[in-house]
C-alpha cells in the first residue's frame, strides 16, 4: 500500500455534494481507503498558468484534500480518479473551464513521476492555497510555514461539510 494525497475541486452545480460523493467513490475503490479528509474550503478561482497564481473569472470553488492508502500504481490510480470525474459529469470545453469535479493526484508516496499524462508531485500544488491549506490541515508535516506564507494572499475560507 502507498500513502497518496488527492485534491478535489468543483465550481459548477452542487459542488459540496459532488465532493462528498467523490470522497465516497474514492473510498469505494478496490484496495483503497480514505484515511483522512480535510474540511471543505471555499476558494477564489485562480489561473495558475506560468507558475504563478492570479485571479481568474468564474464562480468560487469548493476544494478539499484526502489522504488515502492505495494498492493501485500511480497511473492506475489516476485512471480511477478520471473515471470518477466522468461519472460526475465532467466536461472539458476549454482550459480552466468551470468543472463539476476535478481530481488531481498531488503526492504518491515519495514517488516522482514525469510522464506524458502524469506528473507527481503535482507541478502547481505549491502555488495554490486551495491545495496547501487543506493539505496542511491533514498532513502538517508535508507543508512548511514558508510555503503557506507564500500563498497567504489567496482568498480561502474554511467551511464545515454540509449535512448529507
Ligand atoms: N495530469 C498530469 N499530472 C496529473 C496529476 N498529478 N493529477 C494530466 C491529475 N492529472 C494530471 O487534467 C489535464 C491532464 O493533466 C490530465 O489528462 C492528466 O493526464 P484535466 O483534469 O483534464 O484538466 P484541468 O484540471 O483543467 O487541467 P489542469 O492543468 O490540471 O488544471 P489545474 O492545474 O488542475 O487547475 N481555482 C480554485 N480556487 N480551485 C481549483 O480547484 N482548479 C483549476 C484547475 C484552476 N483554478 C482553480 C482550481
Ligand atoms: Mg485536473
Amino acid at each position: 500500500m502507498v500513502r497518496a494525497y488527492v485534491a478535489l475541486g468543483a465550481n459548477l452545480g452542487d459542488a459540496a455534494a459532488a465532493l462528498r460523493r467523490a470522497v465516497q467513490a474514492i473510498n469505494s475503490l478496490p484496495r483503497t481507503q480514505v484515511l483522512q479528509s480535510s474540511s471543505l474550503y471555499k476558494t477564489a478561482p485562480l489561473d495558475t498558468d506560468a507558475g504563478g497564481a492570479v485571479a481568474a473569472p468564474g464562480n468560487d470553488y469548493l476544494n478539499a484534500v484526502v489522504e488515502v492508502d492505495t494498492g493501485f500504481s500511480a497511473p492506475d490510480l489516476l485512471d480511477q480518479l478520471q473515471h470518477i470525474e466522468q461519472q460526475a459529469g465532467r466536461e472539458r470545453p476549454f482550459r480552466n473551464a468551470p468543472r463539476t469535479l476535478d481530481l488531481d493526484l498531488l503526492l504518491y508516496g515519495s514517488g516522482r513521476i514525469d510522464s506524458a499524462c502524469l506528473t507527481v508531485p503535482h507541478p502547481r500544488m505549491m502555488h495554490r492555497a486551495f491545495v496547501l491549506v487543506p493539505l496542511a490541515e491533514i498532513a502538517p508535516d508535508l507543508v512548511s510555514a514558508a510555503q503557506l506564507a507564500a500563498v497567504a494572499q489567496q482568498r480561502i475560507e474554511k467551511l464545515g461539510w454540509p449535512d448529507a
